[in-house]
């Protein structure tokens, strides 16, 4: 008998001892402040005056609000970024009273997306934020610092959704303070009988499983994370993602609205190894603080999700849910590609007709936390089946996806109860744009880092995703730039350098400016190689401080060292769409710069070599003389 099997056995005899089927009573509670102590949901009586369901239509109510209340600081946020810009025969003064006399409305709706790809997204995304960030000096010195000031949406999934996640939960500290915390999270790796083992973990999960929830491999993941992307006692139980709504930050519009990504699973769905998969058209569900579904669905507040409905009114009255909306299991859900990772370890890499990489050679030690300890390495995928099957009696097949209560069910027409949900990555768009590309979200300009490696061999980009997303946005008639195929892309070095697509409207799905300017930013090396693989969780100090740099650069161009006018043709993007609104007409500069950083609409669509590019502010320096200077 292994340690873990051990271990596990031992977390049985815990866990049985909780799973009776007792319903505890009505909790007293305040939804308006309910902060959990357990990461088990609890029960209360209904309140009346819940409209359970939103029919898909209009925006949240709740979000409008707060996104006017949002623009009033972008506005204030964007004087600032174009003052220090410096944009020629540019009048920032008129510009910004334009905005303000519009009432605020034609404020630009500005969105950064961070991609799926392991820890390795999740840390160059993060870096991405930081570079934007007009509480760092250099990004003002260089000119970019303040377009996340500016940003009214950020959106992520798969590893992309941590910072997405980390920061808003932290009230948005900076950057460089947040890795201060992930850093000193307890940690729950070096010590199994510490917070974050796996046996409390699983005691975690036993107790959503007996009031009442199904549980799966998802809250595994997501509690897991919660350990190191989220604060307060019990790795961060206490966090919702309801409860964002209150953090002092979110409620003075000094941050952007976090939004996660998820896609659902259908009886329809093709099988492999007995487990499902999502078509590329399959439903996405966005997770925001006020509310969670989908744009064809509709919506449910995320304070009551894991409320059970049927034909859209709780199923009793006494038992309504709060608490179900735990960050972890956000987290755990955007990131829930369990199933795939069963699949592509089963058929040896051969199944791996999706965008995510195989993480074949890794299936037996992906390490799970910041730092390299002990004990982690044991609670590989295997490991976590094991888990679920002796203490729950549960199949991989039950428990490699998320199981929400289902807030569409209807027992008269069909509708299953529960919701099934995986990273959305897997239904072949890895950057989040769906959420912001919705046309009642009027996004004018959006960011999309992308960090999910998908040229081979070297683990670069080749613009799949967002080709993707394009062909998606065309099929459902939502406004979107026409993106060209991986091809063009790479043959264009679009995957290597900042690129604008849809800043002429005849390139985009509707032919209007309905379509937002999309600056596509992939992961490319400037002054580091940062195509780590991405199941790598273990960064030194020096590959961390590398990747932000390295992202920093990127945004930059180096500081200018690629393209002095880089800053200025960012503004121009940020801007454009809301010149149009107010009577304004596009700068010389703006035109220059459009011209060159624009995709015109041309296509190259030969056979492109192997990406293999050099560090362009090192030229000369090799991957391997690199490599050799990082690992300390
Ligand atoms: C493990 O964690 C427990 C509880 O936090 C603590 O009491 C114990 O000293 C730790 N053991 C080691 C070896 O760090
Ligand atoms: C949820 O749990 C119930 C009760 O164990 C089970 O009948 C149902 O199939 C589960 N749902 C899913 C989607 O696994
Ligand atoms: C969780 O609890 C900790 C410790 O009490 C507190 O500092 C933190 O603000 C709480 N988090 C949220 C999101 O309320
Ligand atoms: C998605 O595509 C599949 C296969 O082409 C089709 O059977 C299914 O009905 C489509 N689903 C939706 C939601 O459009
Ligand atoms: C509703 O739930 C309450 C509390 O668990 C229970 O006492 C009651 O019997 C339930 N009502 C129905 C109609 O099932
Ligand atoms: C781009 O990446 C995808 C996913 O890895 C791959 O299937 C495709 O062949 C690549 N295309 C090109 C042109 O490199
Ligand atoms: C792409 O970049 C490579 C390497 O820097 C360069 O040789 C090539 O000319 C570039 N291609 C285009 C179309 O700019
Ligand atoms: C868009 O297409 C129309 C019709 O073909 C053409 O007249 C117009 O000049 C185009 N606009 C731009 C900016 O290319
Ligand atoms: C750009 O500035 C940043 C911040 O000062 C620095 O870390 C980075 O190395 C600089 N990049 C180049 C290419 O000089
Ligand atoms: C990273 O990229 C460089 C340049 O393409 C390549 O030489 C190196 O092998 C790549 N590293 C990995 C781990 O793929
Ligand atoms: C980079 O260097 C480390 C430490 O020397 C080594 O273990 C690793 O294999 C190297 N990576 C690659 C892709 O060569
Ligand atoms: C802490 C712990 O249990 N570590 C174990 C992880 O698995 C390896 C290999 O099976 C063991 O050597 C460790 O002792």
């Amino acid at each position: 008998m292994s340690s873990t099997t051990m271990k596990l056995s031992m977390v049985l005899v815990v866990a049985v001892g909780l799973m009776s089927n007792t319903i505890e009573a009505a909790a007293t509670f305040c939804p308006s402040t309910y902060q959990p102590t357990s990461y088990a949901p609890i029960s209360v009586e209904c309140p009346t005056d819940v409209q359970w369901i939103r029919p898909p239509t209009r925006l949240n109510p709740k979000e409008a609000e707060w996104v006017r209340g949002r623009k009033r600081v972008v506005a204030d946020a964007l004087d600032t970024y174009l003052e220090r810009l410096c944009l020629e025969d540019f009048d920032n003064s008129r510009y910004i009273r334009a905005l303000r006399r519009s009432d605020y409305a034609h404020v630009p709706t500005l969105g950064l997306a961070i991609s799926g790809g392991g820890y390795r997204s999740g840390y160059t995304g993060t870096g991405a934020i930081r570079a934007l960030d007009s509480r760092l000096e250099a990004a003002n010195e260089q000119r970019v610092g303040g377009l996340l000031q500016s940003l009214t949406y950020l959106s992520g999934l798969s590893g992309g959704s941590w910072p997405v996640v980390s920061l808003p939960s932290h009230n948005f500290p900076t950057v460089d303070e947040i890795v201060q915390i992930w850093l000193s999270q307890p940690d729950g790796s070096s010590n199994s009988s510490s917070p974050g083992s796996p046996e409390s973990i699983f005691e975690d999960i036993a107790a959503k499983l007996k009031a009442g929830f199904n549980v799966s491999a998802s809250d595994y993941l997501g509690r897991n994370s919660a350990y190191e992307f989220l604060s307060g006692p019990h790795g961060g139980v206490n966090n919702t993602w309801s409860g964002i709504a209150r953090l002092s930050n979110f409620v003075k519009h000094q941050m952007p609205l976090p939004i996660l990504q998820a896609s659902e699973l259908t009886d329809d769905d093709k099988e492999y190894f007995g487990l499902k998969v999502p078509y590329y058209n399959a439903t996405s569900y966005e997770m925001t603080p006020f509310e969670i579904g989908s744009w064809t669905k509709g919506f449910t507040p995320t304070e009551w999700m894991g409320t059970r409905l049927d034909d859209g009114v709780p199923v009793n009255g006494s038992i309504c849910t709060l608490g179900f909306d735990s960050s972890s299991l956000m987290m755990g859900t955007a990131t829930s590609a369990v199933n795939f990772w069963i699949i592509e370890n089963d058929s040896n890499g051969v199944l791996a007709p999706f965008p995510k990489r195989s993480i074949n050679g890794h299936k037996r030690s992906t390490p799970l936390s910041l730092r390299d300890l002990s004990l982690f390495p044991n609670a590989t995928l295997n490991g976590l089946l094991e888990g679920f099957k002796s203490i729950f009696g549960l199949s991989a097949a039950q428990v490699d996806h998320a199981i929400w209560p289902n807030p569409f069910a209807s027992s008269s027409s069909g509708i299953p109860r529960d919701l099934s949900l995986v990273d959305s990555s897997e239904a072949g768009q890895v950057v989040p744009l769906w959420s912001q590309i919705q046309p009642v979200r009027a996004s004018s300009f959006i960011i999309a880092w992308d960090d999910n490696p998908d040229a081979e061999p070297y683990a670069w980009l080749n613009g799949t995703s967002i080709h993707n997303t394009y062909l998606a946005a065309k099929a459902s008639g939502l406004p979107f730039p026409i993106v060209p195929p991986p091809r063009t892309m790479l043959n264009k070095n679009f995957t290597l350098r900042p690129t604008f697509f849809g800043c002429n409207a005849n390139l985009t799905t509707t032919g209007t400016t309905q379509s937002p300017i999309v600056l596509y930013m992939a992961n490319a090396p400037y002054s580091a190689y940062t195509n780590y693989t991405w199941t790598q969780s273990i960064f030194s100090n020096a590959q961390m401080y590398e990747i932000f740099d390295n992202s920093f650069n990127a945004f930059t161009q180096g500081n200018g060292t690629l393209d002095h006018e880089w800053p200025a043709c960012l503004g121009c993007a940020v801007v454009e769409r809301s010149l149009e609104k107010l009577g304004m007409r596009r700068t010389k500069q703006c035109e220059r710069c459009f011209k060159k950083h624009c995709w015109d609409g041309t296509y190259d669509e030969r056979e492109p070599g192997i990406l293999d590019p050099g560090l362009p502010l090192a030229p000369g320096l090799s991957f391997a003389e690199w490599n050799a200077t990082i690992w300390n």
